[in-house]
């Protein structure tokens, strides 16, 4: 039994020796010592058919055997983890001499986003609150209830998306359509803006677009006139476009207001001599405005008798424009990056 321990011992040391990775080590030694069916494990089995006196001397060779093979297997083990260690580090190593890598590409606001959040600023630096409504909204909101019944002339003036087998439905074609929601939840008074997208079938050319975003406001008081209504759109112009800005009102029919306006600054391209953006006019319309209608507060369950207001909707887009020099509305939803990529 002595003997066999010896072999053991000297073929287990130099198979030791020449193991290459973990999972060798690992293999080996559970086929020397696992506890089941371990070499050393089932020589030791041996010892309880000895006599007294062999089994101590036997007993302590195995356990010196036991001893050195479990020594090499750590020390192999230790040499092992040196090597796989360093060449993670040599692998990790940075080479200082190389130029850097590109950085990444990072997104950005888009212009109307820039200018929407602009005007949100200042409009809630006057009290104001920002509300949105649906994109796809009732003909009630979008036209009766801002006093345009069915079959009225006025419906021409915006050219409609319609939704098919639903022509009670249509894709807003104002913003003017959150004004009676607005109403009706919050009353009296109140002040505030709604930007939004708004859709029109029409033909689109520098200035029209099919998909256009509008900025709509309504203040609603006790003794409002139209000199409060004057005061915030000239603030706003100004705002926008610097206190040198220019705003002329011309008596207007929206049939949400009496008396309505339209609203327009001096063109940025042509700086009032005319051009094709401003149809040569040397004004560009930025928006409609007016005294709100009695039939619409009646709608908003609000008391015409006792309070006032006025409504105002910006075209976003063509601020937009105007702040930028854009000349042509189409490139704002083109979705082209080299004209995104700008702002
Ligand atoms: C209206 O839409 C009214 N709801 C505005 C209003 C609100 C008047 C409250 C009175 C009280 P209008 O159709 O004029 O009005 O459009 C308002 C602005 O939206 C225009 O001045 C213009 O700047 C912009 N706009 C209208 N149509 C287009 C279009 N197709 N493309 C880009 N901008 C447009």
């Amino acid at each position: 039994m002595k003997d066999k321990l010896q072999k053991l011992k000297s073929e287990a040391l130099a198979v030791i020796k020449a193991i290459k990775d973990d999972a060798g080590l690992v293999d080996l030694e559970n086929r020397l010592l696992g506890r089941k069916a371990g070499e050393l494990t089932e020589l030791m089995k041996g010892l309880k058919d000895l006599s007294d006196e062999e089994k101590r001397t036997v007993g302590q060779l195995a356990n010196e055997v036991k001893k050195e093979i479990e020594e090499e297997l750590a020390v192999k083990k230790n040499e092992l983890w040196e090597k796989n260690s360093s060449g993670e580090l040599e692998k990790e190593t940075v080479d200082i001499s190389q130029p850097a890598l590109p950085s990444q590409e990072c997104g950005h606001f888009h212009p109307n986003s820039i200018v929407q959040k602009d005007l949100e600023d200042f409009f809630v630096s006057m009290g104001f609150k920002i509300l949105d409504g649906p994109e796809l909204e009732s003909d009630y909101y979008n036209f009766a209830a801002v006093n345009i019944p069915a079959d009225h002339p006025a419906r021409d003036m915006q050219d409609t998306f319609y939704i098919k087998d639903h022509s009670d439905w249509v894709m807003r074609t104002h913003t003017s359509s959150v004004q009676v929601r607005a109403m009706q939840k919050y009353g009296a008074p109140l002040r505030m803006i709604v930007p939004g997208k708004c859709f029109r079938n029409e033909s689109t050319d520098a200035r029209h677009e099919h998909t256009f975003y509008q900025l709509e406001g309504v203040v609603v008081d006790k003794n409002i006139t139209l000199a409060h209504m004057k005061g915030v759109l000239e603030a706003v112009a100004k705002h926008l476009y610097g206190s040198e800005t220019k705003v002329r009102l011309r008596p207007k029919f929206y049939p949400f207001v009496e008396p309505g306006v339209n609203g327009e600054v001096t063109c940025f391209l042509c700086g009032g001599k005319g051009c094709r953006v401003c149809k040569y006019t040397g004004w560009m319309e930025i928006f409609g405005a007016g005294m709100i209608h009695p039939n619409v507060l009646k709608e908003g369950n609000i008391d015409s008798m006792k309070y006032q207001g006025f409504a105002f909707g910006f075209g976003l887009t063509r601020l937009v424009m105007l702040k930028y020099n854009i000349d042509d509305i189409r490139f704002l939803e083109s979705g082209d990056l080299r004209f995104i990529k700008q702002f």
